[in-house]
Formats: structure tokens, C-alpha cells, sequence
């Protein structure tokens, strides 16, 4: 390989990153647009924050290499489907459906996969929804289809995943029995706050629309 042909090479893939980071920016936009529309309509916000990040060219190429996925764009486009990632982290327990539904209902958005760690956590304790979808992004010369790794998870939920990521890694991977244990135990606990939480707030939404409207409150009874 000489060295002209490296350079093309690096701006080739320079340019298929570029794609990801477009695709963030549309996913972003429409959470963003959710957010602001649940807030001017319903006067609710179900979104506490969004976070979201592009996978280092490195560990893009680090993937490719331990999964043994052949080495050329078009199949780490097809193979590795966590190189842009969203996490939206909502308040209650509803609020993931909730947007999930939002998401997948809209007619650019295609759902390639589709994993509830919430119905069926993981055996260490991990909840959260992933969505894999595909999108398109209108460039200057064409238009891609591009993944996008979707997690939409509560603030008790993201906060457990938060400690065991930071546990995972100063193990590398091998956590002792103790501290497993513990963090199951956790996970255990934040679902019951995320139980109480969406309790509460049905609670107070109830409340709200006795104080409002007590004659539909006194049909509803
Ligand atoms: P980062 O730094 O967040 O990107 P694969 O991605 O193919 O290796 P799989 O099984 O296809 O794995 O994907 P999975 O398990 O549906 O989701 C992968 C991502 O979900 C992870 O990305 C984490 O962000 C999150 N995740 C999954 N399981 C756990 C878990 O047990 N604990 C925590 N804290 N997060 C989890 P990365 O690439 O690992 O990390």
C-alpha cells in the first residue's frame, strides 16, 4: 500500500464517520422536537436529558477486528450498529413507551432491532430499552441510510448502569461475587423506586385534574 492510497483510504473513512455524526444530529432534533412539543402541549416533560456519542474511530475498528467482520466500509456499515448512539433518559417508567412509540412512529424511521432490557433484564441487573433504527441523511452527493443506537432508560435505571459501567471496567470484566450480587440487589431496589415514582405520579396527575375539573372527576367516580 503506498502512501497516496492511505490518504484516500483515511479520507474515505473520515467521510463514513461524518454520516454517524449527521445521524445524531436527526435523532437529536427529534427528540428534541418531542421534548419541546410534549412540554407546549401536555405542559409535561417526559425527557430529563439526552446524551448521545460516536463511537472513536478505534474502537470502531477495535469491533470490527474482535467480531471478525470483514474489513471494508460497506460491511462495518451493515455489522457495526452502535457507532452513533442516543440515550435518552426519562422520568418515569411510562415515559419510555411513551417516546419509543414517537420514534418508531415516524415514517423516516426504520427499526432494524428492538431489545427490552426492561421486560427481560439482563442476569446482572442492567434495564434499559435499545432501539436500533436506520435513518436517512440527505448529504451534498447522496442520501445514506444510516444506524442509529437508540437507549431510552429512567433516572433510576441510568444511574445503576452509570455504577456498574465504572465497577465493569476497574474489574475488567471480572467483578467479584460479592459486588454482583450487591448490584442486582440495586437494581432490584431502583426498580421499585421506579415503581413508586410512576406511582406517585399517576397519583398527582389524578389530583391535577380533580383540582381542574372536579365535575369530570365526579363522572369518573
Ligand atoms: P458504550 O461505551 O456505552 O458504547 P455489542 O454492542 O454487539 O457488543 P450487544 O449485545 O449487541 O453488544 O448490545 P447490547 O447489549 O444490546 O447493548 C450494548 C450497549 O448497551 C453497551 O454499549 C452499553 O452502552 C449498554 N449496555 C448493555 N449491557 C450493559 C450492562 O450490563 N451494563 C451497562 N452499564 N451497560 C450495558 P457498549 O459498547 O458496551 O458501551
Amino acid at each position: 500500500i503506498d502512501v497516496e492510497h492511505v490518504h484516500v483510504l483515511r479520507e474515505q473513512f473520515v467521510d463514513f464517520m461524518l454520516g454517524y455524526k449527521f445521524a445524531i444530529d436527526e435523532i437529536t432534533t427529534k427528540i428534541n422536537i418531542l421534548r419541546e412539543d410534549f412540554n407546549s402541549t401536555h405542559e409535561y416533560n417526559p425527557i430529563e436529558h439526552v446524551r448521545s456519542r460516536l463511537k472513536s474511530p478505534e474502537s470502531v475498528l477495535e469491533k470490527v477486528q474482535r467480531k471478525n467482520y470483514p474489513m471494508n466500509l460497506a460491511a462495518i456499515r451493515e455489522n457495526v450498529l452502535d457507532i452513533a448512539g442516543v440515550r435518552v433518559v426519562c422520568s418515569f417508567i411510562s415515559d419510555i413507551a411513551a417516546i419509543r412509540d414517537r420514534l418508531v412512529g415516524q415514517e423516516d424511521i426504520t427499526v432494524l432491532e428492538e431489545r427490552d432490557y426492561i421486560a427481560h433484564r439482563k442476569p446482572n441487573g442492567y434495564q434499559s430499552l435499545h432501539l436500533i433504527v436506520s435513518i436517512p441523511v440527505f448529504r451534498s452527493a447522496r442520501t445514506e441510510r444510516i444506524p442509529v443506537e437508540i437507549q431510552i432508560r429512567t433516572i433510576a435505571m441510568d444511574f445503576w448502569a452509570s455504577l456498574e459501567h465504572k465497577i465493569y471496567y476497574k474489574y475488567r470484566g471480572e467483578v467479584p461475587p460479592n459486588l454482583r450480587s450487591d448490584l442486582a440487589q440495586a437494581a432490584e431496589v431502583a426498580t421499585q423506586l421506579d415503581e413508586k415514582m410512576e406511582a406517585l405520579h399517576h397519583q398527582v396527575d389524578r389530583t391535577a385534574q380533580v383540582r381542574t375539573n372536579p365535575a369530570d372527576s365526579l363522572d369518573l367516580s
